[in-house]
């Protein structure tokens, strides 16, 4: 099989944010914990340790149905910049190993290792060392997962969470997805893996049996990704700290918004914000972009692109309005993220992100 030769790993944190209140607060170990809004308040789970996960505690769970699933059950809220702040360690443990670091969120990298600071050859061994480098650093846990792409990569280190070191050699790859059921598939969300299950198709075997243009015609754009997975297939480089060529500001926040007028209000203080970040870096932008989530954590962007540069906080604040009215929400907002792009120093590639504390 063509592999080209590369030797990527995939680290997770284990139940994060969930892993840090028990590590911070020893009357919380070794019980049923999740962190998230209040009941009270119509909050939703955002994770739950694993003393909780038995009972079927997850991501995205109403508070209040949980707490019907496992009276004990602990609520603690969030504290992102506790999070944060061991984002940024685990990040440092990468970068000793090599730069080429993908975060995908601030639990989550991929790292090309095929050749890494240490020089060591072995990828499995960077993991491990990777996984007790951050256990003596956060005093806490990752899984991982290693093999010659992403797509495997990832696979592998969710195959033996928590605290899992899982590798996929390119021999085993055919098989290690053979059985693997769809929802395991990375990039194959609810709503694809309902409509492969009308179409009988419940693992990796099963997707292999369909052609091209099988998958194309039943998944559009995606057919081809998902006809190159399932054959271990999955060329996508490990994307260094992609230069990003926005300035954005996003908050989560602890209750969601219910009023439009605080939903507005929140936009054009982002917006207040952004300007002011662009104006000290003497930074100016045409594209306006707006990023809003909801409850149920469905997410949408929009954006608008003017016919000049600017950074001027009332031009913003027209802009993300004008965005925002324009979708119709009726719905609870639980992030709001308001940022510009085309940026008029893009050919030098700046990059700036507001640090974030939630509101
Ligand atoms: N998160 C969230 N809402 C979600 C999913 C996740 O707020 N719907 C937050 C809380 C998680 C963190 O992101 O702690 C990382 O997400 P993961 O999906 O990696 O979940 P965990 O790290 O909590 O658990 P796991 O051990 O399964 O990786
Ligand atoms: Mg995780």
């Amino acid at each position: 099989m063509k592999t080209d030769g590369r030797k990527i790993i995939h680290v997770d944190m284990d139940c994060f944010y969930a892993a840090i209140e028990q590590r911070d607060n020893p009357e919380l170990r070794g019980k049923p914990i999740a962190v998230g809004g209040s009941d009270k308040r119509r909050g939703v789970i955002a994770t739950a340790s694993y003393e909780a996960r038995k009972y079927g505690i997850k991501s995205a769970l109403a508070t209040k149905f949980a707490k019907k699933k496992c009276p004990k059950l602990i609520i603690v809220p969030p504290r992102f910049s506790a999070y944060k702040e061991v984002s940024k360690t685990i990040r440092e443990v990468f970068y000793k190993y090599t730069d080429l670091v993908e975060p995908l969120s601030l639990d989550e990298a991929y790292l090309d290792v095929t050749e890494n600071k240490l020089d060591m050859t072995s990828a499995i061994l960077v993991a491990r060392r990777i996984k007790e480098d951050i256990l003596k650093e956060a005093e806490l846990t990752a899984s991982a997962g290693v093999s010659y792409n992403k797509f495997l990569a990832k696979v592998a280190s969710d195959y033996n969470k928590p605290d899992g070191l899982t590798a996929i050699l390119p021999q085993k790859a055919l098989a290690f997805m053979q059985d693997l059921p769809v929802e395991s598939f990375f990039g194959i969300g609810q709503a694809t893996a309902r409509k492969m299950h009308r179409l009988r198709i419940k693992n990796g075997r099963d997707l292999r049996a369909f052609s091209k243009l099988e998958l194309a015609t039943h998944f559009g754009r995606n057919g081809q990704f998902l006809y190159n997975i399932c054959r271990g297939i999955d060329e996508r480089p490990v994307n260094p700290d992609r230069v990003r060529k926005s300035i954005s500001e996003e908050r989560t926040f602890s209750e969601d918004l219910i009023l439009e007028k605080d939903i507005v209000e929140q936009l054009l203080k982002q917006a207040d914000h952004v300007s002011e970040l662009m104006k000290k870096h003497n930074i100016k932008g045409k594209t306006t972009n707006i990023k809003i989530r909801f409850k149920n954590f469905e997410t949408l962007t929009r954006s608008h692109t003017l016919g000049f540069y600017t950074n001027k906080a009332e031009h913003i604040r027209i802009e993300v309005e004008k965005l925002y009215r324009a979708i119709e929400n009726t719905r609870e907002v639980r992030l709001i993220g308001v940022g510009m792009s085309s940026l008029d120093t893009e050919l030098d590639g700046s990059q700036l992100e507001l640090d974030l504390k939630p509101s």
